[in-house]
């Protein structure tokens, strides 16, 4: 892909007062070239790396589980999640293996490579923090590797809805794309200015996802982005990505960070926070709690 994408600008040093403005209006901004070839091809040769790393550490992710973390030393948090179309094969290698992999968490502290990225890296910091007009803090890594064929759907959220952050304002997302990322093989599609709604009630479908009588999808953009490039958005902006039915991969890491001055909260604060139109607490625990109350397991 030689665009970056429909009319997304290629990033350049300071973020002019007009794309701050368009990040304002619609809750999202998609920006090229955030990561050079280099940097996309030693985050996606680290990413493979780390996975190699922990599966040759960890049996059980040999044996096929669906969801996995490690106690291991040197990778005390690091998290697998297999897509659900994932069935255990003795047969598998590990290369085989990668490629059925959904999502891996928290691995920014397993390599100096990710730290940089995070921590000093010429644009992703400078734009969060332009953007929330703040100093930023990092609280979730995530890399959502969408492997062809079987790669799912991420259904329709707000990522608040996962978070307990005060005030709702003060979470930006990065979700970087490491493979050219097209409506074919998943790329993020948002419903631009409906940040500025409100939090809408989520349950346990899919995945926690927003209430489908609350969505009104009629407006919606799908963002693609060319590799290296990144999409900036408000923990407010609803989102979702297709399934990916293509033969190719869409490996994409997603960096949370929140403002400096704002605070993780308890739940009970955090459900007269983020709360439906009627009231209703929205988030995922919310939702979670309903849906035990309602089986009688509370
Ligand atoms: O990259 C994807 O497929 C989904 C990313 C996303 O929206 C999320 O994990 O919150």
């Amino acid at each position: 892909m030689q665009m970056t994408g429909p009319g997304i600008p290629a990033h350049a040093p300071g973020l002019s007062p007009e794309l701050v403005e368009r990040y304002r209006n619609e809750g999202y901004l998609a920006l090229g070239q955030v990561l050079t070839p280099a940097e996309v091809a030693e985050a996606k040769a680290t990413l493979t790396e780390l996975f190699h790393k922990i599966v040759n550490n960890d049996a059980s992710l040999k044996e096929g589980k669906f969801w996995n973390s490690t106690e291991s030393p040197d990778a005390r948090r690091f998290f697998v999640q297999y897509e659900p179309g994932y069935r255990f094969d003795a047969r598998s290698t590990v290369a085989d293996l990668e490629l059925k992999v959904r999502k891996l968490m928290w691995f920014t502290d397993q390599h100096p490579f990710f730290d940089s990225l995070v921590n000093s890296h010429p644009v992703i910091r400078p734009v969060v923090e332009t953007l929330l007009g703040e100093q930023a803090l990092l609280f979730q890594d995530m890399a959502l590797v969408k492997p062809p064929f079987i790669g799912s759907e991420k259904p329709w959220h707000q990522d608040n809805a996962y978070f307990e952050v005060a005030p709702l304002t003060a979470t930006i997302g990065v979700w970087i794309a490491l493979d050219d990322a097209t409506v074919e093989n998943g790329c993020m599609h948002v419903l631009p200015g409906q940040h500025n709604l409100r939090p809408l009630a989520h349950y346990h479908g899919v995945d926690c996802q927003i209430v489908e009588s609350n969505l009104d999808t009629g407006q919606v953009v799908p963002v693609e982005i060319a590799s290296g490039g990144a999409m900036f958005f408000s923990g407010l902006l609803p989102h979702q990505t297709p399934p990916n039915a293509s033969p190719l991969r869409r490996r994409a890491l997603q960096f949370h960070f929140r403002a400096a001055s704002s605070r993780i909260v308890s739940n009970e604060e955090y459900d007269r926070l983020f709360v439906d139109r009627d009231g209703t607490p929205a988030s995922c625990k919310a939702a979670s709690t309903r849906r035990k109350s309602a089986a009688g397991k509370l």
